[in-house]
């Protein structure tokens, strides 16, 4: 038999030998040997993943030993939906795939949730999952755990992979890390047996087989006439307008789109995700005045940002159209790395396909030194109807009623954003959500993570532990106490890894409203509203963090400015207005009623 080698143990081969027993002779030349468990983590290593989110149990279990004995970080959740969001977005900051380890069956579909989000979203993630034995499987023999996991995972994912022996992990997690970040970044899946980790074969063997992934983004340069075309329509426009998507904050192309924005002049609108890639109080930037550019502008450059329903569609009312599946009359130039995203909703006038990076810079050589700004009567009409939306909002923010709002505690939130731009900010719930992306600004790239092109409750203590692991930096968890819910079991983990998050829970007693009432009378609560004044800061005090518990501005603003300067784990529960949300926050629209009273 041969031996296993150990990560991180080096070879003896070179010292000098000290004379063999019989025994020692045969165990000398026997060759080396390496299994699946090794090759795994060879695999991840070599292609420079060094870190894993995951949830041991069989077959993973000495997978998250092994791992975290090489060298790779393995931070462990209390559920796997909570270990496949931080996967997600680590994909999302790092253009790195992001891994999530989970078990079998019940542990695969906790974490599927993550990985459709992923593909979702175009955010790089491998979902990697242990499973049962294939041959019962397929035989619905009744295996612990079983499930046919590849199967079930295929269109939920940009793409899904199995590997049975051992010589084929190199390939399948080479095809694994090139499907999730090549073209449009997404979710992938890989299927790994439990039969496959003892594996063994030789280890000189086994090294040859893995794979160091070349250039496993390739750029993509955008064709020379598609470039020109859209430069030409954006120079006949009287009225342009950029919107930057979370596809262009994703892309890290920072510095160019700056440059391009800058030199253009032309005003710009960042999506949710891509808040401060310019800051947010940059002259361009029109969030104030988002509701008198989108239908008043003629021509639309797209950079990163799907025309789904975050954008109306490219339709309706929003756009200045008469009802809400007309066109309002804009061209638009889209910038995308997949060629099938133009016309999904609207004409696209000028489709400029590829990398971000490469089509930007692209576009920017185009315009050249000499480039007129837009017509000042465009930037005036913008600039004045920001100059009154800002000073309305100033107003309402500098009010301080009892009980505190949405709008007085994010006041607070504001300015500590302000004063530590650096740190990132999560953000999830309805009126939680839609009052801090509106009223917080943000100053850099990659800072702002929050609920996506879903919509969806459930990703804030995942991509906080995330984004404190990935960046070091501190993590400001701003939550709706329904939205907190979904995920936060997970303080424990922030306690336990000891990360430097700070959750505020704007707690309004409930999903949206805290002041609803059963309409039959009964002694059971209505179903959006949760117990009165739950304590949510004793979570983090029962597992070492700190807790505070505040009812006024000056209150949060003391807690928030302790647990950035101490980066203790904190929780802050934030007592608002039970009455101060709307249904659903801004996307009441969306939401059917009753026609029958
Ligand atoms: P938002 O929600 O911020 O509007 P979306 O998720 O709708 O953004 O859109 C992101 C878009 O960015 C997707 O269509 C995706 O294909 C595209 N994308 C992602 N990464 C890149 C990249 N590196 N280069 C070009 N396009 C990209
Ligand atoms: N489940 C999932 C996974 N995602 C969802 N988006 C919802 C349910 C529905 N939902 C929303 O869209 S927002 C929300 C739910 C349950 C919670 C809103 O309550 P909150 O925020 O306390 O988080 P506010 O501040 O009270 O509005
Ligand atoms: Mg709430």
């Amino acid at each position: 038999m041969g031996t296993v080698t150990d990560p991180g143990v080096t070879s003896q081969a070179g010292a000098q030998p000290a004379p063999l027993t019989g025994g020692q002779v045969a165990e000398a030349r026997a060759p080396e040997m390496t299994d699946g468990f090794h090759l795994v983590i060879d695999a991840l290593k070599l292609n420079g993943i060094d870190t894993i989110f995951g949830l041991p149990g069989i077959p993973i279990t000495d997978l998250t030993r092994k791992a975290q004995a090489a060298g790779v970080r393995v931070i462990s959740f209390r559920h796997e939906q909570n270990a496949g969001y931080a996967a997600s977005i680590a994909g999302f900051m790092t253009q790195k795939p992001g891994i999530c380890l989970t078990v079998s069956a019940p542990g695969f579909l906790n974490g599927l949730t993550a990985l459709a989000n992923a593909t979702t979203n175009c955010f790089p993630m491998i979902l990697i999952s242990g499973s049962s034995e294939r041959e019962v499987v397929d035989l619905q023999q009744g295996d612990y755990e079983e499930m046919d996991q590849l199967a079930i995972a295929r269109p939920l994912a940009k793409a899904a992979f199995r590997v049975l022996n051992a010589e084929d992990i190199g390939v399948g997690v080479a095809r694994a890390i090139r499907a999730a970040v090549s073209g449009r970044p997404g979710g992938v899946y890989l299927d790994l047996p439990a039969k496959l980790f003892p594996q063994t074969i030789e280890a000189e063997a086994g090294k040859k087989s893995l794979i160091k992934v070349v250039d496993p983004a390739p750029r993509q340069i955008p064709a020379g006439d598609a470039v020109q075309r859209a430069l030409e329509l954006l120079k006949s426009s009287k009225r342009p307008l950029i919107v930057l998507g979370k596809g262009a904050a994703y892309a890290q192309a920072d510095a160019d789109i700056r440059a391009f924005i800058e030199k253009t002049g032309i005003p710009y609108l960042p999506m949710s995700m891509a808040k401060g890639l310019l800051p947010d109080t940059h002259p361009q930037c029109a969030s104030a005045a988002r509701s008198f550019v989108l239908p008043e502008a003629d021509v639309v450059l797209l950079i990163g940002a799907r025309l789904n329903w975050l954008l109306s569609h490219g339709k309706g009312k929003t756009w200045g159209a008469k009802s809400s599946k007309d066109w309002g009359g804009q061209k638009f130039i889209q910038v995308d790395i997949s060629p099938t995203e133009a016309d999904s909703n609207v004409r696209i006038d000028a489709p400029v396909v590829g990398d971000i990076g490469s089509c930007v810079s692209a576009l920017l050589a185009g315009i050249g030194s000499h480039r007129a700004k837009p017509p000042a009567e465009w930037l005036n009409a913008i600039a004045e109807r920001k100059a009154k939306n800002v000073a309305k909002m100033a107003e309402t923010l500098a009010k301080n009623p009892s009980p505190m709002t949405f709008h007085s505690a994010l006041n607070v939130v504001r300015d500590i954003v302000k004063a530590n731009p650096d740190a990132i900010l999560v953000n999830e719930g309805a009126n939680a959500l839609d009052f801090t992306r509106s009223i917080v600004d943000m100053y850099k790239p990659r800072k702002r993570l929050d609920v996506g092109t879903w919509g969806v409750m459930g990703v804030g203590m995942g991509y906080s532990v995330a984004a404190a692991v990935v960046s070091g930096e501190p993590v400001i968890a701003v939550e709706g106490d329904s939205a907190f819910g979904f995920s936060g079991m997970e303080v424990e983990t922030i306690c336990r890894y000891n990360l430097p998050v700070c959750v505020v829970i704007m707690n309004n007693n409930g999903v949206y409203r805290g002041s609803e009432v059963n309409p039959a009378g009964g002694p059971d609560p209505s179903p959006l509203v949760f117990v009165k004044d739950a304590r949510y800061e004793k979570m983090m005090e029962a597992f070492g963090g700190v807790g505070a518990h505040v009812a006024t501005p000056v209150e949060l603003r003391k807690a928030m400015e302790e647990a950035i300067r101490s980066r203790r784990p904190t929780l802050i529960n934030a007592l608002i207005d039970e009455d101060a949300g709307t249904e659903s926050g801004r996307i009441t629209n969306l939401n059917p009623t009753a026609k029958k009273k």
